[in-house]
């Protein structure tokens, strides 16, 4: 298939040349240039100084050994990437992911995609994502810490509050976060707050960033419905995973109004038609780093099941939020939410649905959300913790909570502002896309060619 423009297609083709395998990052590609079109053809500066072209290459990628000895004395050998993409609009900012899955195509998609987001965010930072192959699932505290040291111990010279400031993504929360700051502070003897977000609160984190992607996922899913003139109240919600993000964006969707009644983890999903008990799924995933299929059992009753076969997008649902990885909603499970009546999908997760699931989302008129929109609520509280970092602030839940809503509010508008300049209202997808682009690329002609 061709991208739109004969320009954008020839960037793409040199994308696909210089990136031989790297399916996920073309992917990620794809989607930004079949936006741009429009943009191209209105503003030729972009392509005099080809900025397009330099957005598709990222500014360094590191790639190093992880080597560690496991609780049998064994040595493992893992590795471990980052990505520093662009830094137009600050330092490279973006998460760490720690998944066997993990390679350098999946980390460039990832980074790539976070130019556009952190840019629709309105706020000083630039796009990069890193992490390592390395699977926390099984491992002791012992290993899990044994490894982010060794991880830091090569990363931090490539790290710093003006420079790079990773944070979490899939397999990295606040205890790996602690175990790299640690490493951090041990190697360079530096109190240095701002190299990393999503620290604990007694040392430097901020409140809600917990919570921020999730949270901030439901309240851009509630500006879309409250566009509409309609609300979360009494809505029937399907959420993907039970990590970081649907956790919280379970919490938030009960919070007003909505029930979920459906979330998965890797090997399968659970229905629960009387609404999930979100304390008990904590006690699961938070407390015992346990499987989502305990559910079942714990809860009892009969308005529960666990079903390891089949999708979770064929629970029937008004709203969809997939918030577990990528390409998890395809072009089938996209005819099942139809077919059930969902109006709404918000990628909590970064590009988890599928090109064709897109398509046929948006083609029988079902308001899609992309994750560089609806999931940028996370990075966006890692600025603000950077802001309080670099003020050795720390603000209350409450006032961190409302800048989190209102800046969700900020990049909805912004979105279909942009989408209404361009002809295409309603959309979501190119808004944000646009949005995303033009400021990032007016940066990078004002700062020349770097
Ligand atoms: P977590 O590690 O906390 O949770 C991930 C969840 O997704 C788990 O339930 C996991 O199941 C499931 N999952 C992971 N990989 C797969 C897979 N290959 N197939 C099926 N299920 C899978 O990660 P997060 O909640 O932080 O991240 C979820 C998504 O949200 C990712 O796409 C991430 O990039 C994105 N995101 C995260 C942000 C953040 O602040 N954390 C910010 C913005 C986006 P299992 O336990 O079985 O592996
Ligand atoms: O995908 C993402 O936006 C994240 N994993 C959060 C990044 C961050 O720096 O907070």
């Amino acid at each position: 298939m061709s991208v739109v423009d004969e320009k954008l297609q020839d960037i793409y083709d040199e994308v696909l040349r210089r990136n031989p395998g790297e399916t996920e990052f073309h992917q990620a590609v794809r989607e930004v240039l079949d936006s741009l079109g429009a943009v191209v053809a209105k503003n030729p500066q972009y392509a005099e100084a080809a900025v397009i072209g330099r957005l598709c290459e990222p500014e360094r990628q590191i790639i190093f050994k992880v080597a560690w000895v496991d609780d049998s004395g064994t040595v493992q050998i893992n590795r471990g990437f980052r990505v520093e993409f662009n830094s137009a609009l600050g330092p490279y900012k973006g998460g760490l992911r720690f998944h066997p899955s993990v390679n350098l195509g999946i980390v460039k998609f990832l980074g790539f995609e976070q130019i556009f987001k952190n840019s629709l965010t309105g706020m000083p930072i630039g796009g990069g994502k890193g992490g390592s192959d390395f699977d926390p699932k099984g491992r002791s505290e012992a290993e899990v810490m044994r490894f982010c040291q060794a991880f830091m111990t090569e990363l931090y010279r490539h790290i710093g509050e003006y420079t790079d400031v990773p944070a979490g993504d899939i397999g990295v929360g606040g205890r790996e976060v602690g175990y790299l700051f640690g490493q951090y502070k041990r190697i360079t003897n530096r109190y240095e707050s701002g190299v990393l977000t999503g620290k604990g609160l007694s040392w430097g984190g901020s409140q809600v960033r917990t919570e921020a992607t999730g949270y901030g996922l439901v309240f851009f899913t509630d500006e879309v419905l409250r566009a509409r003139g309609d609300s979360f109240e009494g809505k029937q919600v399907v959420v993907s995973g039970s990590g970081n993000v649907a956790i919280y964006a379970i919490e938030k969707v009960h919070q007003l109004g909505g029930t979920v009644v459906a979330c998965s983890d890797s090997a399968g999903y659970v229905v629960d038609r009387d609404g999930l008990d979100l304390q008990l799924i904590k006690e699961i995933k938070l407390g015992r780093r346990g499987r989502i299929s305990e559910y079942v059992d714990l809860k009892g009753g009969t308005a529960t099941r666990y079903a390891k076969e089949g999708s979770i997008w064929e629970v029937p649902c008004d709203i969809a939020l997939p918030s577990a990885t990528q390409n998890e909603l395809n072009a089938a499970d996209a005819t099942s939410l139809i077919a059930n009546g969902c109006t709404i999908v918000a990628e909590g997760a970064n590009m988890p649905c599928t090109p064709g699931g897109i398509r046929r989302l948006t083609e029988a008129g079902v308001v899609f959300a992309p994750g560089k929109a609806a999931n940028a609520g996370g990075v966006a509280t890692s600025a603000l913790e950077m802001q309080q970092n670099a003020s050795r602030d720390s603000w209350t839940f409450e006032h961190t909570e409302e800048r989190l809503a209102n800046i969700m509010r900020g990049i909805h508008d912004r979105c279909m502002e942009t989408a209404d300049e361009y002809g295409v209202p309603g959309s979501y997808l190119i808004g944000a896309n646009i949005a995303g682009f033009t400021r990032a690329a007016d940066a990078m002609l004002a700062q020349g060619i770097i």
